[in-house]
């Protein structure tokens, strides 16, 4: 064992992999959090130097100084101030011993960390304090209802509630669990060891509702309604919401969005439950393929159904994000009636690599969320107080034709962080592949076989991003346009625009993770016109495709594109001409504050 900084790192291969054994074994056996969580010691006694650079640290993107964060819970604005709440463990940079930590900033850019806000320390969450959400209830107190696990041999799940201990504090620094705790136990024949996840509570006809996730049966994922009229004592109503034969469905979130085309960039608070231009999303996080999915359809409070426009969108039809995007969770933003998304980005190297860097996880840049126009899908951009960090001189590009095989680099500024906004122009779209119906809806075996260095017709063409000097490293986020064909996002045979994002090139490390991940673009491309927005920050590249229709967030990890060595560029390696309308590269400035980082 070395001390590395002030911090332990495990060096000896044998204790490590023995350390990252009795780590897995301690973790719940429902989730696989690792990407290779069983490493060999060959492989633990090769983490790659560059690994535990300090140039792959994120910067704006939020996290603890360090160990293990996963989910984000109870997200809410209090008297002035904006609360993150996330799944910690306070021992290391893997699952395991997981309590609540707190952080509050005023502008979700810049944050303080507080003390642990909940802990195990009742029965009812001796043995973890999962995940859960905020309600701000009708006197203005806010409540925090989580999963407990009340048992050592199984994860046994129960529903706790806490409040703040002082109301006028608006840091809401310390939390109560009142007596009567467990509020919500498996009853029923419901499975309680898949039983978790409460939502953040909606208030209609004198009653409080919430989902609740859960598995039924070996297969079918539901969302449980429990209804109260005082928050403490709940009742199950006896139809879940909606349920769907996907596995079991962790983190369930039910929230308004309005169809409303004057006003369709607001959000809505939780609990406007009809209108009528109201719709509903619903999500759930796929624990079984670890992705976030949603629907958009109608919620009917008298039956407490929800009902998705599309009844094949149960079958992993919409994601929030198409890349590493987990357990994500809304919230109303009443300060600027916005409806802000947070999602949990692991890491995609592996265990050993984590504990040797003594972090793992950051949440995704915050996001706003609202109803695309069609009604089919919902738009996310990041939040516009991210833009205060944007530095004062951007490079920008104007008018770039870039031809078949062509690459252009962005010079003139460090892109290692960086802010990356482009119009491309496709002037014509015959040249566009076949698309072949057996790929037509697997975006992401569509592009793991014809990435970013396969020539197209249209496309592919993108950005290269976090890129060495001779480009053996680089990550390629960009389009690939196929003739016009049905598929998934297709509802009138409009050309197929394809958006990916292509690590498999991003590091000469051998040992990491290095999925293609890809989205389908609901655009019609041959307008002429489509548009892409890359955050950078060292270790993650958050990628939005035509203004936020299309997003994927992927972990990389440069050995060589580090800090002044990362380099952007523009490319083609399609056979048609595309032009750079525009192109603006902005760096990033950390914030001031991030959690005392
Ligand atoms: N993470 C929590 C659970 C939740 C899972 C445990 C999702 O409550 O279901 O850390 O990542």
């Amino acid at each position: 064992m070395v001390v590395l900084g002030g911090r332990v790192a495990w060096a000896c291969p044998v204790l490590l992999v023995v350390v990252v054994l009795l780590l897995q074994l301690a973790g719940a056996s429902h989730v696989v959090y690792e990407t290779d969580l069983l490493e060999t010691e060959a492989a633990a006694a090769t983490v790659p130097p560059s690994i535990l650079d300090a140039e792959l640290s994120t910067g704006y993107h939020f996290r603890p100084i360090k160990n293990w964060i996963n989910d984000p819970n109870a997200p809410m604005y209090y008297k002035g101030w904006y609360h993150l709440f996330y799944q910690y463990n306070p021992k290391g940079a893997v699952w395991g011993n997981i309590v609540w930590a707190h952080s509050v900033s005023r502008d979700l850019i810049n944050w303080v960390a507080l003390e642990t806000a909940i802990q195990p320390s009742i029965k009812s969450d001796k043995y973890g304090c999962w995940s859960g959400s905020a309600t701000i209830l009708r006197d203005g107190t806010p409540a925090i209802m989580y999963t407990g696990i009340d048992r050592a041999d199984i994860n046994y799940e129960v529903q706790n509630i806490a409040f703040p201990k002082n109301k006028s504090d608006p840091l809401l620094r310390e939390w109560v669990k009142p007596r009567g705790n467990p509020i919500i136990v498996p009853e029923g024949g419901i499975n309680a060891t898949q039983f978790r996840d409460p939502t953040t509570a909606w208030y209609a006809d004198g009653h409080w509702r919430l989902l609740i996730g859960a598995l039924s049966g070996a297969s079918r994922g539901v969302a449980y309604v429990y209804r109260s009229r005082d928050f403490m004592r709940w009742t199950r109503v006896r139809k879940p919401l909606h349920s769907a034969p996907t596995g079991m469905w962790e983190c369930p979130d039910l929230y308004p969005v309005t169809a409303d085309g004057r006003h369709r960039h607001k959000g809505l608070d939780t609990s406007v439950v009809s209108g009528p231009r109201v719709k509903h999303v619903l999500k759930n996080s796929l624990d079984l393929r670890r992705y976030d999915y949603y629907t958009v359809g109608t919620y009917d409070r008298k039956t407490e159904r929800y009902v998705p426009d599309n009844p094949a969108g149960d079958e992993h039809h919409l994601r929030y994000d198409y890349g590493n995007f987990y357990a994500s969770k809304t919230f109303y933003d009443p300060v600027k009636r916005r409806r802000i998304l947070w999602g949990w980005a692991n890491e995609s190297d592996a265990a050993v690599d984590d504990v040797a860097k003594g972090w793992a996880g950051i949440q995704a840049i915050p996001r706003k969320v609202w109803l695309d126009p069609s009604g089919r899908q919902l738009m996310q951009w990041p939040l516009e107080e991210l833009e205060a960090l944007r530095g004062k001189r951007p490079v920008s590009i104007k008018n770039r034709v870039v031809k078949r095989g062509e690459h252009v680099e962005v010079t003139g500024l460090r892109t290692s962080q960086a802010d990356v906004e482009v119009s491309f122009e496709v002037a014509s779209i015959d040249g566009a592949e076949a698309l072949d119906p057996a790929l037509a809806n697997d975006a992401q075996k569509l592009c793991s076989m014809r990435g970013a260095h396969v020539e197209g017709g249209v496309g592919p063409f993108g950005l290269w991003v976090l890129a060495s000097s001779k480009l053996e490293e680089k990550t390629a986020v960009f389009f690939r346009v196929f003739k016009a064909a049905r598929n998934i996002n297709s509802t009138n045979n409009k050309p197929v625009v394809l958006m990916c994002s292509d690590p498999t090139m991003s590091s000469l490390n051998p040992n990491l993770y290095k999925p293609t991940f890809a989205g389908f673009v609901d655009t019609d491309i041959a307008k002429g016109k489509i548009s892409l927005r890359s955050l950078i920050d060292r270790s993650v590249v958050e990628s939005f495709g035509a203004g936020g229709r299309t997003c994927i967030l992927s972990r990389v990890y440069p050995t060589l594109a580090l800090g002044k060595n990362a380099r952007l560029h523009v490319f083609n390696n399609g056979k048609v001409d595309i032009k750079v309308s525009e192109l603006t590269a902005w760096e990033m400035k950390k914030p001031a504050l991030m959690n005392g980082a």
